[in-house]
């Protein structure tokens, strides 16, 4: 997984982490410790690349540490190694202050300067031969540096010769590469970063199987099983919630965990260090390390119910001139509208708007998705997504929310974020038990406009035409 920036952080890569400082700052010592649980009474200047016993940590990846010479002739050496980091250990003698400073008069803005954009633990070697010499804690010491340095994911102080805390450098070393942070939190603003927060959100719209706005103790434990293997407890999920309620009253409702309250217990984990929680979620549900749904993801599986056309897309309008769009309710583009397009619920073929502008409708086929998003631009030719539905069908309906997410997904994924609008179709018929509530709180959820009734046995178009020209809004996963 060497080259940092690319690293996917998947369990099952190596980890390359490369330990750099000052000279005689305790490097070489430090790795022989850890490897051979042995402090060594002498040291070869730079050691050769070291394997970590396998099961040392529980993530159980092979993890390499590479010394570098502190000698400026071997500059060159260094560089090509830092270079292949997935993560920095610096270090300073804890005993000289000097060594301290160091770290961001020069080692630091050198990282910046070579651009290794890996995650940087700090560790102070030598704490046995400090004394009590110094009264500030390392909390003090370090905060600033770590406000300036947000490259900084941990600071650890260490003794080899003692013992102490010297499994610890590495295991937060290869921490930080398999669980990082940066992608998740925002550590200036103490936020979930926007594209964490729309993966969780659409991940809790997927767990929310009966999409009442919030996951039941058997949803949560559903997720539970999906993301970990194992079911909670009914005592655990009590815990889980009592706490979410502390410290956020609206996280939890009589319905069961909201989605604010799954996004503040995700901001929690982080916090508390467990970033390896969300990121084991993010990953069952498809997501890489830089929070996109990986390639296996795209298509989604599309299941099939043959008697319908659920999904629509609307190519790119032929805009001839800057012209006010001709009105596409009156004659004869309604009546062309209700011979071709809409008779049995497909919007298809080509309507002519006028002399002046063409609203090309392309109708995809519900097997048809699966090819049309397997092209990651496939989005990128549209300006509006018409989602119909048979709105006296259940069926119909799933199945037009779950398009509805994979296109709002992809264009998330790709950029090509495409406004969405849904059509409830045969609005003369009676609507399945919950379709209107359930339709209407799913265009809530992802900030779109409420879905649109129409009949095309009653010739009730709700002005349909004019509405996808007018485009609908981009899904957002916002919740209400
Ligand atoms: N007391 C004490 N001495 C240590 C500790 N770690 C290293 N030393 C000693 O500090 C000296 C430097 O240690 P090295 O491990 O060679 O440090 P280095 O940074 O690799 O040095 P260069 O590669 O020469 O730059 C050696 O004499 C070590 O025995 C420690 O935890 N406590
Ligand atoms: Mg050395």
């Amino acid at each position: 997984m060497a080259g940092g920036a690319s690293a996917s952080g998947a369990a099952g890569n190596a980890v390359r982490i490369v330990v750099a400082g000052d000279a005689k700052t305790g490097k070489s010592s430090l790795i022989v410790t850890a490897a051979a649980e042995n402090f060594p009474s002498s040291v070869p200047p730079v050691l050769q690349p070291t394997r970590l016993p396998e099961d040392l940590y529980p993530d159980r990846v092979p993890v390499t540490i590479i010394d570098t010479p502190s000698s400026p002739e071997n500059g060159s050496r260094l560089i090509e190694e830092l270079r292949r980091a997935d993560a920095v250990v610096l270090t300073y003698a804890c005993d000289r202050s000097e060594t301290l400073d160091r770290l961001s008069t020069y080692w630091l803005p050198e990282l910046r300067r070579l651009e290794v954009r890996v995650p940087v633990i700090v560790v102070g070697c030598m704490l046995d031969k400090r004394g009590d010499q110094q009264p500030v804690s390392l909390e003090q010491v370090m905060s600033p540096i770590m406000q300036q340095f947000r490259e900084i994911e941990t600071c650890i102080e260490c003794s080899a010769v003692n013992h102490i805390q010297i499994p610890e450098v590495f295991y937060y070393a290869q921490k930080a590469v398999l669980h990082p942070t940066a992608p998740l939190f925002d550590q200036e603003q103490q936020v979930l970063k926007p594209r964490c927060v729309r993966a969780l959100k659409r991940i809790f719209i997927l767990c929310d199987h009966d999409r009442d706005g919030a996951l039941s103790d058997a949803e949560l434990n559903d997720f539970q099983v999906k993301c970990f293997n194992a079911p909670l407890q009914p005592s655990e999920i009590v815990g889980v919630k009592r706490v979410v309620q502390e410290k956020l009253r609206e996280g939890v409702d009589d319905r069961g965990l909201t989605l604010t309250g799954f996004l503040f217990l995700h901001a929690l984990f982080i916090e508390k260090g467990r970033l390896e929680t969300t990121w084991t979620v993010l990953r069952k549900f498809g997501y890489n390390n830089e929070i996109r749904l990986r390639d296996d993801q795209l298509p989604p599986p599309v299941k099939k119910f043959p008697d319908q056309v659920v999904f629509s897309v609307l190519l790119k309008p032929v805009l001839l001139q800057e012209e006010a769009l001709s009105p596409f309710n009156e004659a004869p583009y309604v009546e062309a509208a209700e011979k071709t397009a809409l008779g049995g619920l497909s919007l298809d073929g080509f309507l002519s708007l006028g002399l002046r502008k063409t609203l090309v409708l392309r109708e995809i086929p519900e097997e048809g998705v699966k090819e049309l998003l397997s092209k990651k631009d496939a989005l990128a030719a549209c300006d509006v997504a018409v989602f119909v539905h048979d709105s006296s069908r259940e069926p119909s309906w799933q199945k037009a929310t779950d398009m509805l997410v994979d296109v709002a997904s992809q264009g998330e994924a790709t950029g090509y974020e495409v406004p969405c609008l849904i059509v409830a179709a045969k609005d003369d018929l009676d609507p399945y038990l919950t379709e209107i509530q359930d339709s209407t709180r799913v265009s809530q959820d992802m900030g779109i406009e409420a879905p649109i009734p129409l009949s095309t046995k009653l010739g009730d178009f709700s002005n349909i035409f004019h509405r996808i020209v007018r485009g609908g809004r981009t899904p957002s996963f916002k919740h209400s």
